[in-house]
Order: C-alpha cells, then structure tokens, then sequence
C-alpha cells in the first residue's frame, strides 16, 4: 500500500484480504502500525512522526524491516501466495527499499496499490470511523483525535512523494483517486493483479445495508430432499407475506431484490415492493446424481460418497454436480455486482448463502459449508468499521430445520486397530520387564546359594 494516514490504507488492505482468501488465494495483511505499537510504549501524540525525530525514526524503520522480513519469511514458507504491507510507504526511498528486498533478493512480484484522496471530508469521516478507536488513541475526546492525527498527517506530507510513473518507471502500480473516482494502472502484471485491480475498481464506502434470506420453506424441504425445483408449503407462502411486510415496514431507498431463477425464490420475493432481478449464479447448488433424494436415502444408495462429503464437504464434488468450491467460483460474479450496489435483498439458497455469508463474515473454507442459515430467517448485514455488522431477524413462521450438523469424530477402525496395537506392545515390555526380573532373581540366588 502507499498513501498517507487516514486515505483507506487498511480499509482496502483487508478488504482485499478477505477477497482473496474468499476466491481461494492465501493471503494476510502485515499492518505495520501493530508492529510499531509492539516496539514501543504507549503512542504519546504526532511528535512521535515528525520526520526529524531522529529516535522514533529509527524505531519506525526497524519496524518496517521486521515487518518486511515477516512478508518474505510468509511467502517463503509456502504458506502464502499473497501478502499486503499495510503501510504508509510515502516516499521513493522507502519503495526502493521494498523492490531491492521483494524483487531484488527473494524474486516476487511487487505490486503498489496508492489511494490519493484530497476530498477533506472523507478524510475525516475516516478518522472519525476508525482513528478515534484506535489503541493509540485511547481516553481521548474525539475533538483532541481528530486534532492530533491531522497534525500527524502534516508530519508525512512533508516527505510524502506519490507515485509516478515518470520518476518510478520500472515500477508495477496502481493509483485510486478518490475512493474510485479516477482509477490509474502502470505496467501489471498478470492474472492475480488484474483481479485486484478489478476488485479495487468497483467497491465504495457509502453505507448500505445487504440483506440475505433463503426461500420460504418448500415441499422438497417438508420431505427432507435435497435441491429440485418445488413450489412454497403454506407455511413458506406463509413467509413470503410475512417477508413482504417486514421490508416494507423497513423503508429500504432503493432497494432491489434479486432472487434464482427457481419457482421457491421467485415466490418468496413476489410480494416485496420492489425491483426484482433474477440470477441462475444464485441457484442452489447442484447436486447432480443426488438431486431430490434425502440424506437418509444418500447414505444408502452411495454410502462412499456420503462419507467423502462429511470428510471434506467444501471440496466434495457431486457426480455430475457442484461442489461448494464451484459454487464460490460460480458467485464471484454476485459478490462484485453486490459491491458495486446500494441496498439489497437477495433471495436464495441454503449452499449459496453459505457462501455469501462466509464472504462477508470472512469465514474459512473448513467453516463456510456448516454456516447456520436458517429458513424464515432475514440476515441484515451492515458495514461497520473494517467489517460486518451481522443481525439475525427470525420471523415467526414455523419451518423445519434443513441444518445437517459435521458428524463427531469417532474413533475410525483404524485408529481402533492402533490402539490395539500399542496395548500389545506395551503387554510385551511388561512381559519382557517381569522375565529380565525373574532371570536377575535367579542369578542372585544361585550367586547367594553358592
Ligand atoms: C470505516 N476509506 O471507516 C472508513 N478514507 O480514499 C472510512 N480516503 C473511510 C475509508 C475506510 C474506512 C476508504 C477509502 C478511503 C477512505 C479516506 C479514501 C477508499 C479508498 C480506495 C477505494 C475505496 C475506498
Ligand atoms: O436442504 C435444502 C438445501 O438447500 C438443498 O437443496 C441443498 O442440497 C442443501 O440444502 C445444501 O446443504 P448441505 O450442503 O448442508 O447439504
């Protein structure tokens, strides 16, 4: 990152982040204003960024490198494919320093990612946001934050020198004006860049609420068989009102509904007031050659591939259907339209949902297939901060409940014949102990006896 304080640095950082990790690309931010607040006590006020406080910036500079050698040692490791370097980076000295190590020494790639921002206002409603809880901050009025972090900020335009791709030629970078007013790009490179920049083009900080609910409870949910495309029961017809009056009495501006091209979501949003959209990338997922069978009739039928789904159910692919990894893939599409809009209603499914929500929630692949989505159940998700703030509001209709909890381990066979195995060898030495005893008690009575 590259920017001065206050100009969405880690905003972007773990946004991006949480992007990543979603579409299956391992990455972690190094914020370097944590690593600061490790090495030295208790932040006193912007004296401590003046560039000519020679002790602070000696401090700052070994943080950077620990940070930095942190990036590298994470990438290395094979752990990581993408790390972010959540840092100011405002002059080209500094950015010189981080080709050298990143390019130079270990071989990666490089990528600038610079927000300019001279809209004062939404300078301050970030510093509002996210400053005025900053540990660095803590006891002090809002009045006395805002105060010192401008002066803060002053601290680094004197030595800020943003990106140019005159004096920084060889450099891969992009500029974003104005939370994505006017967007730069300056020789990337290749395919995971591309997306960032994609991304980075279309998200935006006007607050808006997303709300995320599954269809009304349908016949096929009333039997407990999986996917098909069945009308409401009358309980989910039921629902369907009862999700009409709420979004009314809500008073959403400009809400739009966007549901599947499935009858049981079509017929849940029918009565809400509202644009409709209908998206086949939000159908539920496929389950190929197990569509409309139970779980019970599953584990019969195909009890290998039942079993392969509890072993590793994000991964698990349906003969002839999807699996939850697809349907990540399938959504991205969803999420970056979900990014770009205002108030939304999405009406889906069970597996979907799950998939939305890990996205939001920025839950792991071992978690996303085992998210909780109720039926009759509207999910209100709202930005706060860094994250979501995330409300469940049942609506009192009765439905069953589709939720099949990941088995408790049990001890497998295996682990059964181990067991068994360590028992017997411990019997042995027990055994071998008690001959080794008796041969010594011998010895000694023949040596006594003699
Ligand atoms: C949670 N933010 O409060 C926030 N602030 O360019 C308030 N200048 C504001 C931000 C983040 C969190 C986000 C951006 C930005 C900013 C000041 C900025 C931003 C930057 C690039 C693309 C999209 C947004
Ligand atoms: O049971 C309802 C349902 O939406 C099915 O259509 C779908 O196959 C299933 O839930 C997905 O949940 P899970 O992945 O837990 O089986």
């Amino acid at each position: 990152m590259v920017g001065l304080p206050a100009r969405g640095k880690t905003y972007i950082s773990k946004k991006l982040c949480r992007y990543l990790n979603w579409i299956g690309i391992s990455t972690k931010v190094f914020n370097l204003g944590e690593y600061r607040r490790h090495a030295t006590t208790a932040y006193q006020c912007h004296e401590f960024f003046r560039p000519d406080n020679i002790k602070a910036m000696a401090i700052r500079t070994q943080c950077a490198m620990d940070a930095l050698n942190d990036v590298c040692q994470w990438l290395e490791s094979g752990d990581g494919e993408v790390a972010v370097f959540d840092a100011t980076n405002s002059t080209v000295e500094r950015r010189q320093l981080i080709r050298d190590i990143v390019i130079g020494k270990m071989g990666f790639k490089l990528f600038f990612v610079e927000s300019v921002c001279n809209d004062p206002e939404i300078v301050e409603q970030n510093i509002m946001e996210v400053k005025v809880s900053s540990p660095d901050y803590a006891n002090m009025n809002k009045e006395e934050v805002l105060a010192d972090f401008m002066l803060r900020i002053e601290h680094y335009q004197e030595k800020y020198q943003a990106l140019d791709e005159n004096q920084e030629s060889d450099l891969s970078f992009m500029k974003i004006y104005n939370t994505g007013e006017k967007v730069l790009v300056h020789k990337h490179e290749g395919h995971i860049q591309s997306r960032i920049v994609y991304y980075l083009m279309n998200i935006h900080i006007v607050p808006r609420t997303i709300y995320l609910t599954r269809h009304g409870e349908s016949l096929m949910n009333l039997q407990g068989r999986i996917g098909g495309d069945s009308d409401l029961s009358e309980r989910g017809r039921e629902y369907a009102r009862a999700l009409s009056n709420y979004i009314t009495a809500q008073d959403i501006q400009g809400l739009r509904v966007w549901t599947s091209w499935l009858k049981r979501t079509i017929q849940t949003a029918a009565d809400v007031k509202a644009p409709q959209e209908r998206w086949k990338a939000l159908n539920e997922i496929d389950a190929g050659i197990c569509e409309e069978m139970t779980y019970e009739e599953i584990a019969n039928k195909y009890p290998a591939d039942f079993a392969a789904r509890d072993q590793n159910k994000f991964s698990y692919r349906y003969p002839r259907g999807e699996s939850y990894e697809d349907l990540v893939a399938r959504l991205e599409p969803v999420i970056m339209e979900l990014e770009r809009q205002g108030n939304v209603l999405v009406v889906s499914h069970q597996a979907v949902l799950r998939c939305l929500l890990a996205y939001f929630l920025d839950k792991n692949a071992d978690e996303l297939p085992y998210l909780k989505v109720p039926l009759h159940t509207v999910i209100k998700l709202t930005p706060v901060a860094y994250g979501c703030k995330v409300e469940h509001i049942r609506l009192p209709i009765d439905a069953v409940d589709t939720h099949r909890p990941k088995p408790k381990k049990y001890k497998s066979i295996d682990s059964h014949k181990a067991s068994v195995g360590v028992t017997f060898i411990n019997c042995h030495i027990k055994f071998r102990i008690l001959i080794w005893f008796v041969q010594i008690t011998t010895i000694y009575d023949t040596l006594v006896k003699r």
